[in-house]
């Protein structure tokens, strides 16, 4: 478990010796530094509400990297033709980067690797909803691509603002790749429409099948949103679920009549009031029959991911033994 040092050393400036002698005013300094939007550091003193938020969100994002791997991942043999392949490939790849990125932001908060996938490997960690949708057909990919990485980028490009440095900086280089992926989904989604009508029907099969899921992904409304508030307080989000779907709404409906696909939502209409979209009711219950582990896919993603786990089991095993006889030998050299 983390602990804060209230040592005193050399060098200390005179506003950190203050807070030191007196522990209420670590919490006024914090506060302050939110307020002023600073960055909050893995040194800085924070409250643990705060480290815990960062964790359990940190780490939800990293699992939700990883296991998102697998949607895409399935096609990966299959993709038609090498161009598409060597894309493909670099996106997974760039997923499970991601992951790593996050999973070592996490870590500077005093969480452990090990902690983190032990309670996703156990069922105790949340991952995003839309990973336990299934990809049916190639098209799916490219809508995977448009939509999904168009709605993390939506969600996370605010992310690159959080009060937290090691996330807000690990965003960034994050959202650089996710445009890429956002880039490849779409003009592959091109490709195909451009194609026979058998492929124009399998994409909008595909952009039928997710793009509802792919709403709910932005997170439950924001008067049902338990950790909103205090998270926005924070300066870890920046903008709320609702806002942050209407966004997205609002920028994918030119991109789908570009396309010439049409979004399953007869209620989808511009406003001319708000001028924003208006939209048809999330299915909330499904939402959360998949977060609580009943979508079409939570069992396999989960198996799959703990026998990956284990049959990596004896790299880790030898990188261990590696670093032990490193060890060793720079020991005996200064001996
Ligand atoms: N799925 O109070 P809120 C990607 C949970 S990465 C499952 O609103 P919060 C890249 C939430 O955890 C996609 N659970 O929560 C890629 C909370 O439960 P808890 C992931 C969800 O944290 C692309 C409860 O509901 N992105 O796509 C979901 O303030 C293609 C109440 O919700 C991130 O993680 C959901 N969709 O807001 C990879 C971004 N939504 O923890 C491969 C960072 C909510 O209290 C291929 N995260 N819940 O038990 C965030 O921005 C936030 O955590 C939200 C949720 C917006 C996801």
């Amino acid at each position: 478990m983390y602990t804060q040092s209230l040592d005193v050393p050399d060098g200390t400036t005179p506003a950190l010796a203050a807070v030191v002698a007196a522990p209420d005013a670590l919490q006024t300094r914090f506060d302050e530094k939110i307020d002023a939007d600073q960055k909050i550091e893995p040194q800085d003193w924070m409250p643990e509400a705060y480290r815990r938020t960062l964790v359990r969100q940190i780490s939800q994002h990293a699992h939700s990297e990883i296991i998102g791997m697998q949607p895409e991942g399935n096609w990966i043999s299959r993709a038609p033709s090498l161009k598409r392949k060597a894309i493909l490939l670099a996106k997974v790849q760039d997923e499970g980067g991601h992951g790593l990125y996050l999973y070592s932001a996490a870590e500077t908060l005093g969480t452990s690797r090990d902690q983190l996938l032990d309670a996703l490997h156990t069922g105790k960690a949340k991952y995003s909803s839309i990973f336990n949708y299934p990809t049916l057909l190639w098209a799916d990919v490219g809508v995977i691509g448009w939509l999904v990485d168009g709605a993390a980028i939506m969600n996370q490009v605010p992310i690159c603002r959080c009060s937290y440095g090691p996330y807000a900086r690990a965003m960034i280089r994050i959202c650089k790749e996710e445009s890429f992926h956002q880039r490849q989904g779409f003009e592959s989604l091109m490709v195909q429409m451009r194609g026979t009508p058998e492929q124009r029907a399998m994409v909008q099969d595909a952009v039928n099948r997710w793009w509802w899921p792919v709403l709910a992904m932005f997170g439950p409304p924001d008067a049902a949103s338990t950790n909103s508030a205090q998270g926005m307080r924070w300066g870890i989000k920046r903008l709320s679920n609702d806002e942050l779907r209407q966004k997205f709404v609002d920028a994918t409906v030119p991109q789908a009549a570009i396309l010439g696909v049409t979004l399953p939502d007869p209620d989808l209409k511009w406003n001319e009031e708000r001028q924003q979209h208006d939209y048809g009711a999330i299915d909330w219950d499904e939402f959360w029959e998949v977060v609580n582990g009943n979508g079409p896919c939570n069992k396999e993603r989960l198996a799959n991911r703990v026998k990956a786990h284990d049959d990596g089991q004896w790299v880790r095993d030898a990188a261990q033994a590696y670093a032990a006889k490193q060890r060793a030998r720079a020991l005996k050299e200064a001996a």
